[in-house]
């Protein structure tokens, strides 16, 4: 049983610039821990409402002041004074509390700050990891660590859409350890900005998430380009560093057809496309290949991935258990990006993962676009064990919090990296 005594919440900025929220949670133990939201560009749109002020007067109207309220108000008079069992009935209070389906009444950003506050300042009063708390909140033992996807090149949402695809990730796939997955990105990292001047005249400008973002001719030009990089330096790519591709194919799919550069593509041959891409490139996991949407084609996507990449869900599934559902019966994926504030509490993220797991699919955790320093998801990829965690690039601090939380968790539990590919 833990009480709170009290829920304190300011206005932040994200690594955007923009507003977020910092909930502190104060129990009666004495316990006090705080946490804070990050904030999507390329969102889904069945994720949880982010409560915005809308005053456009005020960061264009993205001010959190509403939110902030709401905990500060309505969620510390219904909260202060209870004890709570567990995390699963704070979150539920949260629910009862909000009364909407999406959380659009205190906002999701509000609930989620709570959600995690309570959850860190609990680990605290136990004397335990965070780490070690979120998997006793799923009820399973630690095993893994979770394996690094480390943004390289960006597109779409977070570099000005000079290509639509958003993401190309490198997968330290041979590394042992996540020291290792750091150290062998760094020599990417540098030979993407080399090629980056030498190709494109360009210093190593970068996207929201760090990743190098110059104008590539296409989405092949940007995968080719990720290769040379892996290849000047010194790794073989797909048996030392591989590639991820978050697609985030939503963003370019109007009225059926996919804008892919000069083409509109119809479902069959966006999915020859990127099947294409497979026979090219060393590429272990599409995220987004499709548009959310787009249910009847996924489940033909599928098949012709499977066993060679992930088939990994992002807009698509929003971490929403409804969506993950449906998915898991058309067979329409095999892989969740989990994204804790797409749904907005621990509790309904922790039935994303359990409901993928029981379908065998792999799970990768994931941060925001927009964030902060805060580094509650590297705990949660260990307690959770993750597959995979995409962070961003390895440029900025609020993506460094997490990977040197990582490298920090690494040493005290000398757990070993999840095997890729991943066998669950
Ligand atoms: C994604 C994420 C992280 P955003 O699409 O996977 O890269 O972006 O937070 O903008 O949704
Ligand atoms: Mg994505």
């Amino acid at each position: 049983m833990s009480a709170i005594r009290q829920l304190t919440a300011l206005e932040i900025l994200d690594s955007r610039g923009r507003p977020t929220i910092k909930t502190a949670c104060e129990l009666t133990s004495g316990a006090r821990a705080g946490a804070s939201v990050p904030s999507g560009a390329s969102t889904g749109t069945a994720e949880a409402l982010e409560l915005r002020d809308r005053e456009p007067r005020r960061y264009r109207g993205l001010g959190c002041r509403r939110a902030v309220a709401n905990v500060n108000g309505e969620l510390n008079r219904a909260l202060a004074g209870r004890d709570f069992a567990d995390q699963a009935e704070l979150d539920a209070t949260l629910l009862a509390v909000d009364g909407t389906p999406n959380k659009a009444r205190l906002g999701a950003n509000a609930l989620l700050s709570v959600s995690l506050a309570f959850g860190r300042a609990v680990a605290v009063e136990r004397g335990v990891a965070l780490y070690r708390h979120f998997a006793d909140v799923l009820g399973e033992p630690l095993r893994t660590l979770p394996r690094l996807t480390i943004n390289l090149f960006s597109g779409g949402k977070h570099a000005g859409g000079q290509v639509p695809i958003q993401d190309v990730l490198v997968v330290p796939a041979s590394a042992r350890s996540v020291d290792e997955a750091l150290a062998m990105t760094y020599e990417v990292y540098q030979s993407a900005a080399d090629l980056t001047q030498r190709k494109y005249g360009m210093r190593a400008l970068t996207a929201d998430e760090g990743g190098l973002a110059p104008p590539f001719a296409s989405a092949e030009a940007m995968l080719e380009d990720a290769v040379a990089a892996i290849e000047a330096a010194g790794f073989a790519p797909d048996g030392d560093v591989g590639l991820a591709v978050d697609v985030a194919a939503s963003h370019f799919f109007r009225a059926g057809r996919y804008h892919l550069e000069a083409a509109a593509l119809d479902s069959d041959a966006m999915i020859e496309r990127v099947t294409g891409w497979l026979a090219d490139f060393p590429i272990v996991s599409v995220e987004d290949a499709l548009a959310e949407d787009d249910w009847d084609a996924w489940p033909r996507l599928r098949p012709r991935l499977a066993g060679r990449a992930l088939v990994l869900g992002d807009d698509f599934l929003c971490t929403n258990p409804a969506r993950i559902r449906r998915a898991i019966a058309a067979e329409a994926a095999d892989a969740l990006l989990l994204k804790v504030n797409q749904i907005g509490t621990l509790t309904e993220a922790a039935e994303a993962y359990r409901l993928a797991r029981s379908a065998g699919w792999r799970v990768t955790l994931s941060a925001r676009s927009g964030e902060t320093e805060d580094d509650w998801l590297a705990d949660l990829a260990v307690g959770w064990a993750g597959d995979q965690i995409k962070i961003g690039s390895i440029t900025q601090s609020e993506r460094l919090a997490k990977y040197n939380r990582l490298l920090e968790i690494e040493v005290e539990t000398r757990l070993p990296v999840v095997a890729w590919p991943g066998t669950r």
